[in-house]
């Protein structure tokens, strides 16, 4: 690849549905997306040289960051890239070398065993991400973590389809794994998460806004916040932080503030409080906030301060929080309609017979799970309009960013829950999966037998790994928009929709007609 150009198709908003060749439409340039291939090779190089093992301390952390650098909207600076480079040749020669890995080798070559390559790669970019989360609470696997090497093993060697398809549905069982314990990680330091109305009211004062997935930066933040007459305003994925106990009884955590990622250049422009941003989604600041935004651990943009990581230890947030007192917040009150959230699979499973009980009486027709990211392009308000129209007889289970679209609804209640349930972060896509098997081991049916189907709408890596967890648990007829990904060929997609009746969304009234006549 020459400076100028670059090859990337990983996310939903890629050039033409085809792939980014001159800059990506997130703003990655050619010299960071060719870095972060050669670091995708280097690691594929240091897989090698473990022959597919996991080395343990920090390797296996540089193996996780470095896969979760390179997922979409993370790590825009191209030093950063190089130090990872370095520091895992370092750990090759280190383990007695191994042989190179051609980053060109990648995305070219046969469509669909490119196609599947592909899958799997960017499956275990997500996968690092949640793994990571899981890691800085002080909770591993050793699965999980020993498949961040064998799926780079793998992802340099040569397979057939069959090879390639086996090794993506042992993927998605290690993900469902890795979510596990993520799941376990956040319910076992912060408690299990409580339905709680966020008020997006904002209050006059100096604030910060944290945005991103890592609980851990959060609470870390309040603490040392706390008394000094800041809030603290959630954005994004952080928004369902609200419903852990042990984060919500801190009285400065004041709400929630703005909307999904696609949104923040237009939300933050001029916002008189600092931004920190733990994960993706950042896109480049500009120049009217970008002095009060920070990143800490993988996330990166040039120009733009970072909190250092702290091994095991407490970040040092004086800057963050000197920045919100210079900039001193909003100078008066303005109201907002509060959200709900917390309904993740404690809440829902403690009402278990309720949810049962509202089935089998009629009350409940169908269960709809629209969730997953949400995203720039147009075609996402299919997800509002959606919702909008389920019938008054249904839930909508939700997570992810894309709740957006339709968590400031009133749909009113069936009995005492809300229509609209949001279950957490994508993440969190493991509760849904937990009541769903709950629900069916109640009803003594399969999930398919259920009347639930899942609506997922689709953005970066980590949707990609959670769809595969749900394939392979031989999850069926979910249907998926807005668009399908570029590096899905149409040989790859005719088995995914044979297999598992995956199934592109086309219009809210044709969907729903179709999924509620079954
Ligand atoms: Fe959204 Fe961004 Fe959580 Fe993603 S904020 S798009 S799938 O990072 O991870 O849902
Ligand atoms: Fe393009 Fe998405 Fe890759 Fe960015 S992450 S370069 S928008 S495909």
């Amino acid at each position: 690849m020459s400076d100028t150009s670059m090859f990337c198709f990983q996310c939903e908003q890629t050039v033409a549905g085809k792939g980014c060749t001159r800059v990506g439409v997130c703003g990655k340039p050619p010299e960071v997306s060719n870095k972060q291939d050669e670091l995708t090779a280097a690691l594929i190089a240091l897989a090698r040289a473990s022959k597919g093992a996991a080395v343990g301390g920090a390797t296996d952390e540089l193996v996780m960051q470095g896969l979760f650098a390179t997922v979409t909207n993370v790590n825009f600076d191209a030093a950063r890239v190089d130090a990872m480079i370095a520091e895992a040749q370092a750990a090759t020669a280190k383990l007695g070398g191994a042989p190179a890995y051609d980053p060109q080798a990648l995305f070219h070559g046969d469509t669909d065993i490119t196609s599947l390559r592909s899958i799997l790669l960017l499956g275990l970019r997500g996968m690092a991400a949640y793994a990571w989360h899981a890691h800085v609470l002080g909770v591993d696997d050793p699965a999980v973590t020993a498949w961040h090497y064998k799926g780079l093993l793998e992802i340099g060697r040569e397979h057939d389809v069959s090879g390639w398809l086996a090794l993506i549905m042992e993927f998605g069982q290690i993900n469902l794994k890795c979510m596990e314990i993520l799941d376990r990680a956040n319910t076992t330091a912060y408690g299990h998460p409580v339905p709680t109305s966020v008020a997006t009211t904002r209050e006059p004062g100096p604030f910060i806004v944290i945005t991103g997935h890592d609980l851990l930066d959060l609470k870390q933040l309040l603490d040392q916040t706390a008394g000094k007459g800041i809030n603290i305003y959630t954005h994004g994925e952080m928004l369902p932080a609200h419903g852990y106990p042990v984060l919500k009884q801190y009285p400065h955590l004041k709400g929630n503030y703005g909307t999904a990622w696609q949104n923040q250049q237009k939300e933050f422009a001029d916002l008189p409080g600092a931004i920190f941003f733990t994960t993706n989604c950042i896109m480049p600041p500009k120049p009217s906030y970008a002095d009060r935004v920070f990143t800490t651990s993988v996330v990166g943009f040039p120009g733009i301060a970072h909190v250092p990581d702290v091994h095991g230890g407490v970040k040092d947030f004086s800057p963050v929080i000197k920045k919100a007192l210079a900039l001193g917040g909003w100078k008066a009150a303005e109201a907002g309609t509060p959200l709900m959230t917390g309904f993740a699979r404690n809440a829902v499973l403690a009402v278990a017979d309720q949810v049962v009980g509202a089935i089998k009486a009629g009350l409940v027709k169908h269960i709809f799970l629209v969730g997953g990211c949400d995203g720039a392009k147009p075609g996402r308000n299919y997800y509002t309009e959606f919702v909008e129209k389920t019938p008054k007889d249904t839930l909508v289970l939700t997570l992810a960013c894309g709740k957006y679209r339709f968590n400031h609804l009133d749909l009113g209640k069936i009995g005492p829950f809300p229509r609209i349930l949001d279950m957490g972060q994508c993440n969190d896509a493991y509760s849904a999966i937990q009541v769903a098997v709950a629900l069916a081991g109640v009803f003594k049916c399969g999930v398919n037998d259920l009347p639930l189907t899942l609506v997922l709408s689709w953005y970066e890596q980590k949707a990609v790994c959670i769809l595969l967890t749900l394939l392979s648990l031989g999850i069926k007829n979910i249907r998926i928009g807005p668009s399908l990904p570029a590096f899905v060929s149409p040989t790859v997609l005719n088995v995914l929709v044979e297999k598992f009746g995956l199934t592109p969304i086309t219009t809210p009234d044709a969907d729903l007609a179709a999924i509620l006549k079954k």
